[in-house]
């Protein structure tokens, strides 16, 4: 198999996963790992982000050893196509993150205005507290005040004037920085728009300047749509709290319909919820046999759902073929990204119904029940259902639930984590001064097969925590740090002397899980409250991040955002960009002069830890602090 770190050349370090793709082969299931290795050799061109197709002269590819064409058709060198695809990866990230806040605010403006029966507003306090942040005027009822929210949410989409109100979060020093070099993002579509028309043939061809703009149109996701996902799901759901829940493939039941839910946005999952505590429909489960309805997440709609209401999870990207192989799924329900369009094939190998749910997001050998914010309810309960007369269907025999599960604890909002600490950051801050916790680290970002799966998340995150830094993760690297057991309270064990005193008097993991993907704002929030609490700027604080086995788009606009917003990102994946020695030295090297962190790519993650203990320390270092340098 292709790239796997030495010495375990397999496709996951996951007892689940190796056991269903063993399950796989015997049953001659193709998986993203035959597909990878087909793939060999991958193209050198586009690995160093050397060609271009962003028009029909083309397309064109530049010789990266300096024999063949040195520029495309048009006259683009090799420092402007690896700008321009990189700026283009960003905006389509950004645009991913923030199409899915935009649902969520279309959401919220239908339940202000009562067409939305299945929904609510949940969090009234939080519902006050973004409205406040918004200048919404505090004596309006909840109703009246949820129209305005959204739609004052919803102008910051478009042509919005002055700062996105969420980036008012931030010290004004980082707000002084984007405003000094152009990059404060304006109207969230705007700034994606803008790459997009940017990189047309013949319009930005100073790389710098596209650069420049790629990292504005991150940070109208991360400050922008990203946040205003997060903060809306709150709104409507519920913000997070300490949740006791179960992962990996264990989590499915030989007993139980399985229903599996799958994506991103929460909006399809919560009424699913809904519908499996039907007494009518568990009714109908126990008449075909079933002894109740199992919900169960995959990858960051599950992450949502754990995160609220406790559902378990079933696994991460690289999990969810694999889970359809149990054969004990009933129906994978989802909404969008990620879904890898193979699990419509897989589907169709076993009795299970694949249900695509938005009309962005059509899938190959599915079934499309569309949910609108006026039918999410009623579809919701067609669903459960269909998945519960599916029971009937399933072989037995063909069934594997090859581990049992996992305990984890989730649901660490900054909310949660700041009343675990009696309402202020102030006891995180003088365990910081006083060195018990050296700082902090963001985990977060996907699986990718050309990384022995998980091996990355864990082997950064154990070490992390052995040296007193807490980590909080999101997304897929959450799932695999739940299985490998950090989130245990009994994972304080792991951890060095200081995090695990910490851990067990706040009976708390050393890695807390703080959500989804667009919940890496979550992570950016706490970051500004620690600065200003601090009075320094974001990028003077003990913490990084780290994307270990990143794959997506999306994974591109959060370290491009987080980068932006003064915190150092160390990735385990090259991007595309070696093509260029001008892009890929700004990336490493020249940001840091200019926003005050840059990125680094070490693919060893033992040595990418290291990187990462480092600039704790030596920030530790420059703020005064006691350093183990
Ligand atoms: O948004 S971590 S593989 S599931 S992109 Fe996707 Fe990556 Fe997983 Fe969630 Ni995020
Ligand atoms: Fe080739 Fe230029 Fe067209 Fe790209 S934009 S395909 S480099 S001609």
């Amino acid at each position: 198999m292709a790239n796997h770190t030495d010495p375990k050349k397999q496709c996951s370090i996951q007892p689940d996963t190796l056991a269903m793709y063993q399950k796989a082969r015997q049953e001659g299931v193709e998986t993203v790992w035959e597909r990878a290795q087909a793939q060999e050799p991958q193209c050198g061109f586009c690995s160093l982000g050397l060609s271009c197709r962003n028009c029909v002269m083309g397309p064109c590819r530049l010789d990266p050893f300096g024999e063949g064409p040195q520029r495309g058709v048009c006259g683009a060198d090799a420092d402007i196509i690896v700008a321009r695809n990189l700026a283009r990866m960003i905006a389509a990230g950004a645009a991913s993150h923030s199409d899915h806040g935009r649902d969520l605010v279309e959401t919220l403006l239908a339940v202000a205005e009562g067409h939305a029966p299945g929904y609510q507003l949940t969090d009234l306090a939080k519902l006050d507290r973004i409205a406040a942040e918004y200048g919404i005027p505090a004596d309006l009822p909840p109703q009246a005040k949820a129209k305005e929210l959204a739609l004052a949410m919803m102008a910051e989409f478009g042509i919005h004037k002055g700062h996105l109100t969420f980036a008012k979060r931030l010290p004004a020093a980082r707000l002084a920085i984007w405003d000094r070099l152009g990059i404060a993002p304006r109207g969230i579509d705007r700034e994606v728009v803008e790459t997009m028309h940017r990189t047309h043939m013949g319009v930005d061809n100073d790389p710098v300047n596209i650069l420049l703009h790629a990292l504005r149109t991150s940070l109208s996701d991360g400050w922008g749509g990203s946040m205003i996902a997060t903060e809306v799901s709150d709104i409507l759901f519920g913000t997070p709290s300490p949740v006791a829940s179960q992962v990996n493939l264990g989590v499915l039941k030989t007993d139980e319909v399985n229903i599996i839910l799958h994506g991103h946005n929460p909006l399809v999952s919560e009424m699913i919820y809904r519908s499996s505590q039907d007494p009518a429909l568990t009714g109908r489960a126990q008449e075909l046999g079933a002894k109740g309805i199992n919900l169960v997440g995959l990858c960051c709609t599950g992450n949502e759902v754990l995160m609220r209401k406790g559902i378990p999870m079933a696994g991460n990207h690289l999990v969810q073929e694999l889970a359809l192989l149990t054969g004990a799924v009933e129906a994978m329900v989802v909404d969008y990204q990620c879904i890898m369009p193979s699990v419509g094939q897989v589907s169709t190998c076993y009795h299970t119904h694949l249900i695509t749910t938005s009309p962005k997001a059509k899938f190959p050998h599915a079934q499309h029940l569309e949910f609108t914010p006026e039918n999410a309810l009623e579809r919701g309960r067609e669903v459960v259902k269909m998945a519960v007369e599916n029971f009937a269907d399933r072989k037995p025999e063909r069934v594997l639930i090859p581990v049992a599960p996992v305990n984890q604890v989730s649901g660490f909002s900054v909310e949660a984590i700041l009343g675990a600490l009696g309402g202020t950051s102030a006891p995180l801050l003088d365990a910081i001064k006083a060195g018990q916790l050296r700082g902090a680290v963001g985990v977060v970002g996907c699986n990718n097969p050309k990384i022995c799966q998980d091996l990355g998340h864990t082997t950064i995150t154990r070490k992390l925590i052995e040296h007193d830094i807490l980590v909080l993760d999101t997304g897929c690297t959450a799932v695999a740090n739940a299985k490998a057991g950090f989130k245990d309270p009994g994972a304080a064990a792991l951890a060095g002397p200081g995090l695990k005193a910490i851990c067990e008097a706040l009976k708390i993991p050393p890695v807390l899980h703080m959500g989804s993907c667009v919940d890496n704002t979550r992570i950016m929030h706490l970051a500004a409250a620690l600065a200003n609490a601090l009075g320094v700027d974001v990028d003077k604080l003990p913490v990084a991040a780290s994307a270990p086995e990143w794959y997506s788009e999306k994974a591109a606009a959060i370290a491009s955002y987080a980068v932006a917003s003064g915190i150092y990102t160390v990735l385990g994946v090259t991007p595309p960009v070696l093509g260029s020695r001008m892009v890929t030295d700004l990336l490493l090297n020249g940001l840091k002069g200019v926003v005050g962190a840059c990125f680094a790519v070490e693919p060893d993650p033992e040595k990418a830890a290291g990187l990462l203990i480092r600039h704790v320390e030596s920030q530790r270092q420059a703020l005064g602090l006691d350093s183990r340098l």
